[in-house]
């Protein structure tokens, strides 16, 4: 589980929570006793139509919360290199790249070099218009051989393949059906052979199951719901909000799934 902490005024579901260093932190802090495994700090929103945020902002918003954060597990949100660098000299262990290393040309070898996991999402277009009019010849087949190109890439840069998890990138560019059946089936990305993060939480398209059609986020009773679809269906890692209910829902679930309680 990663609990997200969005340190920034604008992203799609809590924007401006956490701009104060303190309250990142208090909010990591709350996530990781909860049962997250890592906390996902982002200085960039990429909800639709986002704009891209300068290196020295997304320094000025994210470092001081690394710096309260050090020694805990942390991911860093971030399609930037020297934001990457900075965050694993202070302790990050995992880089989610939202262009799955088509950005910024020099991310791939810091990874290499601090021996960071990395999270390899597919997006189609950027933030800024991906959802005006997502296009594929078979959602499923596309985003599947993307993650394939994505993962063959960054294992040539250097960065073994068992550090890599991947990501169909929930709500980048696809339509609110596409999401659903990337969900449905996500069994051909899990069939890549390495584990499969799915970010659902509080995402429009789950919002939109519920039958709003103009729905902008989904409730935490929803998400819960997507996720523990999506655990149906291989997914391991899941990027949420609310990560008690999260962390319930999918114990319970594993624990059907295996017949017995935890012991
Ligand atoms: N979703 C968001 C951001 N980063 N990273 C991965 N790997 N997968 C996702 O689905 C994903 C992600 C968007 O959610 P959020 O961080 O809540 O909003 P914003 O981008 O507006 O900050």
């Amino acid at each position: 589980m990663l609990g997200v902490v969005n340190v920034t005024p604008d992203s799609f579901s809590d924007g401006g929570v956490n701009v104060r260093p303190e309250d990142a932190e208090t909010a990591a802090r709350r996530m990781l006793d909860d049962g997250a495994v890592v906390v996902d700090v982002g200085g960039e929103s990429t909800r639709p139509g986002a704009a891209p945020v300068s290196l020295d902002e997304e320094l000025r918003r994210v470092v001081p919360v690394l710096e309260r954060l050090h020694g805990l597990p942390v991911s860093i949100d971030t399609t930037k290199a020297e934001v990457a660098r900075r965050a694993a000299s202070l302790g990050a262990v995992l880089v989610n790249d939202v262009t799955a290393l088509r950005g910024d040309p020099a991310l791939a070898s810091v990874i290499a070099e601090h021996e960071l996991d990395l999270c390899l999402m597919h997006m189609q277009g950027e933030p800024r218009t991906m959802q005006a009019a997502p296009s594929y010849d078979d959602v499923v087949a596309d985003v599947t051989a993307f993650l394939e190109e994505r993962l063959a890439h960054a294992v040539e840069q250097g960065i073994p393949e068992e550090r890599i998890c991947l990501d169909p990138g929930i709500g980048f560019g696809k339509t609110a059906e596409q999401n659903l059946t990337l969900v449905r089936e996500l069994g051909r990305i899990v069939a890549l052979g390495r584990p499969v993060l799915v970010g659902l939480s509080r995402k429009s398209s789950v919002a939109r199951a519920l039958g709003d059609r103009n729905a902008r986020v989904a409730s935490d009773a929803a998400s819960v719901g997507a996720a523990v679809a999506a655990f149906h269906r291989g997914a391991s890692l899941f990027r949420v909000h609310d990560v008690r209910a999260h962390v319930e829902a999918l114990t319970a679930a594993a624990a059907i799934e295996r017949g017995t309680a935890p012991a």
